[in-house]
């Protein structure tokens, strides 16, 4: 049983909480073994992100690039479970003593992140989703344990407090993605050790990333999720939002050239 009292607090101040323990050894197991099984020949059409196709056959990421929105592909063994825990009712109860109101579901993800695979740099998700006014909210489940060592999760406590800050070129030496957001004067990045089965929830302006995987032999493999507020004004036009009950909800379209004027097909893209 979580201490919600305790974590809204704490997410409130930082931006972030992590809540231990919250998904069960078999449970993620469930998720593990349906992504390993799905990615067993490498990248799979319309549900592998399509940018790796670009990448040198010596990149770790070009046999496992992230799955998006695995919960759109109902006739693959990763859409039902991806729904399933999309739509967990435990994540809405977190989401909603977070919150404050109902969340909905917009965005799936699976990042594999295999020993010597880049990370993505320092960044705000609501920068890509666009909601307005307020922001997203990010469930990042470990399905294994996350460190330094292969590439765990780094956040900027306090940084939800500041605005959408426009991205600097990212060294992609080091990063999947191009976007690399600074870390503002006097705050600094953290990092958050997992363990599998943790889940990191994270505002959507809070400034965070990851690090390349430098064991030799680890995956840092997550199942992530974005949520928005049901009663959002605007959201990026690329995503799609679901209830808990896995009802669809029409949330209109984010206007505009978006926070730092760029091309609402530049910045918008799923991330
Ligand atoms: O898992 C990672 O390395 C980064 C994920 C992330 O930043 C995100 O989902 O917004």
């Amino acid at each position: 049983m979580q201490n919600w009292e305790i974590m809204t607090k704490a997410f409130a101040a930082n931006g972030f909480a992590v809540a231990r323990g919250f998904f069960q050894p078999e449970e993620v197991a469930e998720i593990r073994e349906a992504f390993m099984e799905q990615a067993k020949d490498g990248p799979v059409p319309h549900l592998s992100d399509g940018h790796f196709q670009t990448l040198e056959k010596s990149d770790p990421l070009a046999f496992y690039p992230r799955m998006m929105h695995p919960h759109n592909h109902s006739n693959k063994i990763v859409g039902p479970i991806s729904m399933k825990y999309m739509l967990d009712r435990r994540i809405k109860e977190a989401l909603t003593a977070i919150m404050g109101e109902e969340p909905v579901a917009a965005q799936s993800m699976f990042y594999f992140k295999p020993a010597g695979a880049r990370g993505q740099e320092l960044h705000q998700d609501n920068f890509y989703l666009r909601v307005s006014p307020g922001t997203c909210y990010a469930m990042w489940l470990a399905i294994d344990d996350a460190d330094e060592g292969n590439g765990g999760m780094k956040v900027v406590p306090g940084s939800h407090t500041i605005d959408i800050v426009c991205p600097e070129k990212a060294d992609m030496s080091i990063s999947f993605t191009d976007a690399y957001v600074p870390v503002p004067k006097d705050m600094e990045a953290v990092p958050v050790d997992l363990k599998a089965g943790d889940v990191l929830f994270f505002n959507g302006s809070l400034i965070h990333g990851s690090y390349p995987n430098t064991s030799k032999d680890r995956f840092r493999r997550a199942f992530i999720c974005h949520y928005v507020p049901r009663a959002s004004a605007e959201l990026s036009q690329y995503y799609a939002t679901l209830t808990f009950d896995g009802e669809t909800v029409s949330i209109p379209p984010a206007t505009g050239g978006g926070a730092c004027g760029a091309p609402v097909e530049e910045v918008s893209a799923p991330h």
